[in-house]
């Protein structure tokens, strides 16, 4: 899989589609894969929902898109490619099949906008109901006074999902130094902002969440931060619950080579697990991962209020290549806090998350995660935003590591990396402090069984 798409809730059960290829491991002739989760954690798969047309508009792949219930009936509104033109589909029999509308419903740039790329590239419908009509955001980019591009939202409206009147550019900008794109726009009302999550182009490593206001078409960031300060953790979709949770998902990009992953496993690209998106007293984005994930802990290691000298380490008698480790500790400068995963007992391979007292900041570093010459490890070292405590929540399942990292109402730091141990003794954990003693007022391991 790539993206997560069309995610929506029907019935109570939560339908995700996601960009996918039937014949291998690799990005071609996307069609929509479709699984359902009554709790978020188990995934049923249904038939592919969407594929390829020939000789129609998305007859080269069926990009992203989303998903709405529009009068009761499903509809799933995606991007056409070769020229990119966004496309309508219904279903009336649960969610099973699909009928394309025999148009594109969106055709081509608007009027007196010089949308970048040869054909133009728009894409990645987002749609939401608001009073008497739908909107639409399309990402693209678009020339900038300084010659560079710019990543933009278009904006459109409907009555009737069908015929779109654009209204205009909804907000523009540059994150990463050569910007061809904005992907992927969500755009949604949370703890009394709005929140703006885009992915961007050229450089194809972050969803970017911005908080502020939309009023009159215009959306006035106040507050920007990558969703993860990983590279792997992209295209993320949010949905709102029935609950009205808005949970995030995003699409966990492969670590390896495409030649590597071709080489080594029949598939590529996973689901992240799915966060809950809150904003704190500033306006600044939380995740944390949906406690739904508890149902799945199973043996447990404890540990509570101890010291751990300079040098010293803990090997909590769980292993495994599923784990969940929440950990509180003072760090004081000077102090540097580790904690080894996926480690053989000659600590050949192992992963490793940082903490330095110090500096507070909190880093992943794979370097030393994989002894296949093939693999390139890396270091992802980003701003710890919590008070005093550590704050530590990690899932390990097996080549995937999701971090979230602060106060459970503050400003979260995530970071999402692969890691692709070789012995199957990568089993093991360790804690250790370096520099000064450090206190760990909390430690809770579990192994987490499967989930299928
Ligand atoms: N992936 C899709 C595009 C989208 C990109 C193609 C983001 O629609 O812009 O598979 O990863």
């Amino acid at each position: 899989m790539n993206d997560p798409n069309g995610l929506m809730v029907v019935d109570g059960r939560l339908h995700l589609f996601y960009q996918h290829n039937p014949d291998g491991p690799y990005h071609h002739r996307i069609h929509w894969g479709h699984a359902v989760s009554d709790d978020l954690v188990h995934w049923h798969h249904e038939p592919v929902a969407l594929a390829p047309t020939p000789d129609w508009h998305d007859a080269q792949g069926c990009w992203s898109g989303c998903g709405v219930i529009a009068d009761g009936v499903p509809t799933l509104i995606y991007t056409g490619i070769e020229p990119q033109v966004q496309c309508l589909a219904t279903s009336s029999d649960g969610l099973r099949t699909w009928t394309k509308h025999p148009h594109p419903i969106v055709a081509a740039p608007p009027q007196g906008v010089d949308v970048y790329g040869a054909p133009p590239e728009m894409r990645d419908p987002w749609v939401w109901r608001k009073d008497d009509s739908w909107h639409m955001l399309l990402g693209c980019g678009v020339r900038a006074a300084d010659g560079a591009v710019d990543g933009a939202l278009l904006h459109y409206r409907s009555v009737d999902l069908r015929r779109w009147d654009y209204l205009g550019i909804v907000h523009r900008g540059r994150f990463a130094q050569n910007t061809t794109a904005w992907e992927c726009p969500n755009l949604f009302a949370l703890d009394g902002r709005y929140v703006l999550l885009v992915s961007e182009q050229l450089e194809y490593r972050h969803t970017y969440a911005q908080t502020g206001g939309f009023d009159d078409g215009t959306f006035v960031p106040a507050w920007t931060d990558v969703t993860d300060h990983g590279r792997v953790f992209y295209a993320g979709l949010s949905v709102e619950l029935r609950d009205l949770r808005r949970m995030l998902f995003g699409w966990i990009k492969e670590g390896r080579s495409d030649a590597v992953t071709r080489a080594s496993s029949s598939w590529a690209g996973a689901l992240s697990l799915a966060r809950e998106l809150r904003l704190d007293r500033h306006g600044r984005l939380n995740q944390r991962p949906a406690p739904e994930y508890q149902r799945l802990r199973r043996r447990r290691y404890r540990r509570h209020g101890f010291g751990l000298d300079a040098g010293e380490a803990v090997t909590p008698d769980v292993h495994g290549e599923r784990l969940e480790i929440v950990l509180e500790a003072s760090v004081p400068a000077g102090a540097v806090l580790r904690l080894e995963l996926r480690a053989t007992p000659d600590r050949r391979e192992h992963a490793c998350v940082r903490f330095d007292g110090a500096e507070r900041v909190v880093a992943v570093d794979t370097r030393a995660a994989s002894l296949d010459p093939r693999i390139e490890g890396d270091v992802t070292a980003a701003p710890y935003h919590g008070e005093d405590l550590l704050r530590l929540h990690l899932f390990l399942d097996h080549s995937i590591l999701e971090l979230f990292a602060g106060d459970p109402d503050g400003h979260t730091t995530c970071i999402t990396s692969r890691l692709y141990p070789t012995r199957p003794d990568a089993v093991h954990l360790a804690i250790v402090a370096e520099g000064e003693p450090v206190a760990v007022h909390a430690l809770e391991v579990w192994e987490l069984a499967a989930i299928g």
